[in-house]
């Protein structure tokens, strides 16, 4: 496996925001996203086997984790990773462009987050709509909004394919007004979480490694 970085923090996004969490953050991503802040991530990394990364996440003494990038399911051994991680709670953080069938999910203590990149992002013609069909009730679909029409796309893929999960809608941070999404959401009776990425509030948009 390729890893950029491991390292314990606060989970900022997700149904597990405000936990603290490891944070497994794996080399390489598909897609090149307008506003990503983990570029470092594109190509940075060391090899290691599932197993080396286990040991570093026993270090952390902690029982959430969090399989994020770059894009963890380009990562061939994640499945074996996954058995190490059979006690924990562990999410994983795709971008919505590779097929959720890349892994098995086996243990309903494994879930995924699933980032749905709306054209803000420059990256909403890349996403893989039959993946909604492989969502199970513990899962989550995120929509980061920037605008009035990544919120219109949001809500006409939700309309068109969501069957299970969660879904959330978390703003850019600092570039939309966030009172305004609470209103189009309650508006539209759209059962979807607001959320704002708690790690830019505590420590502010450019912070990395946080
Ligand atoms: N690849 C995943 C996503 O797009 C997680 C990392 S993005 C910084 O949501």
């Amino acid at each position: 496996m390729k890893v950029n970085e491991i390292f314990l923090s606060i989970q900022g996004e997700s149904l597990s925001a405000g936990f603290p969490t490891v944070f497994v953050r794996f080399t390489g991503c598909n897609l090149r996203c307008s506003y990503c802040d983990t570029r470092y991530a594109y190509k940075e990394g060391e090899d290691m086997t599932p197993s080396e990364v286990f040991e570093e996440i026993k270090k952390l003494h902690y029982k959430r984790v969090c399989l994020t990038g770059g894009e963890p399911l380009l990562q061939k051994e994640l499945g074996q990773l996954l058995e190490f991680l059979d006690d924990y709670i562990v999410t994983i953080e795709t971008n919505g462009s590779v097929s959720l069938k890349s892994v098995e999910l086996k243990n309903p203590k494994h879930s995924y987050v699933m980032d749905m990149k709306v054209p803000s992002s420059g990256c909403s013609d890349q996403m893989l709509f039959e993946n909604f069909d492989l969502l199970r009730d513990n899962d989550e679909i995120k929509f980061v909004i920037g605008s009035r029409v990544d919120y219109d796309w949001a809500k006409n893929i939700i309309s068109k394919y969501h069957k299970k999960g969660t879904v959330t809608f978390s703003p850019v941070y600092g570039k939309i007004d966030y009172s305004g999404i609470v209103k189009w959401i309650l508006e539209d009776k759209l059962d979807a979480r607001f959320q704002v990425q708690l790690h830019k509030v505590i420590w502010g948009p450019d912070k990395t490694g946080v």
